[in-house]
């Protein structure tokens, strides 16, 4: 039986292991609409963009409702596009939410409630996770807010030890809708192949869709 919903696909991970790289690419060339978030043209997307580059102060809670607020804006957009049938690729989602804001270590700030927020929004029926072994601090990297070696690792904790794990998501979402790539020592070229391999290889079980 073949399904007549789009996918929705997400490449998560940390900062510089090519994300918004392969997203490219997969929009390219396997026709995926592409959505990069945050999206910083939306009039709360230009109040993030503010937020990050350090042109404003916002309070932690307030900066993390605006995130989710930021996917909230455009779920119905996403939402018609998988009815009509288009695959979908998601740059970053919930779980850059969750491990930023929870890396920040604020008293109150916990996992639960950071996905508050996203509760009822689509979730992707892939997760590809893409790490590193060792973060590498290149060109153009310091002058946005969160980007500090001490609290990447903050965020690389998150991810690896309490979100991807069975105390946070559940057993089933992670052995059949995620995939963890180490991109340690591959190429642009190398990465994609094997999320193309992934990708191909991906169906959806029926046209329900999956929620947080
Ligand atoms: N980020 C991204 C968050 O803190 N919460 C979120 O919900 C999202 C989607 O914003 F440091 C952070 C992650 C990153 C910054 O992302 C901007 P890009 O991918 O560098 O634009
Ligand atoms: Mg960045």
């Amino acid at each position: 039986m073949s399904n007549s919903r789009g996918r929705l696909i997400l490449i998560e991970g940390l900062d510089r292991t090519g994300k918004t790289t392969q997203c490219t690419l997969i929009n390219k060339n396997l026709n995926f609409d592409y959505y990069k978030f945050p999206n910083r043209e939306t009039p709360i997307g230009k109040i993030i963009n503010e937020y990050l580059t350090q042109n404003m102060k916002l309070c932690d809670q307030s900066i993390h409702l605006l995130f989710s607020s930021n996917r909230w804006e455009l779920q119905n957009e996403i939402k018609t596009k998988l009815d009509a049938g288009i695959d979908c690729i998601l740059d970053r989602y919930v779980y850059s939410g969750l491990a930023y804001s929870a890396a920040k270590n604020i008293k109150g700030m916990d996992l639960d409630w950071c996905l508050q927020p996203d509760i009822g929004l689509l979730k992707p029926d892939l997760t590809i996770f893409l790490t590193n072994d060792s973060f590498n601090n290149n060109e153009g990297f310091g002058e946005e807010i969160y980007e500090n070696t001490k609290f990447q690792n903050d965020v690389k904790n998150i991810f690896v030890n309490k979100i991807f794990t069975t105390n946070f998501e559940n057993v089933d979402y992670l052995n059949e809708h995620f995939k963890n790539i180490n991109v340690t020592g591959l190429n642009i070229e190398e990465v994609y192949k094997v999320i193309v391999d992934i990708i191909d290889n991906f169906k959806i079980a029926n046209d329900e869709y999956l929620y947080f």
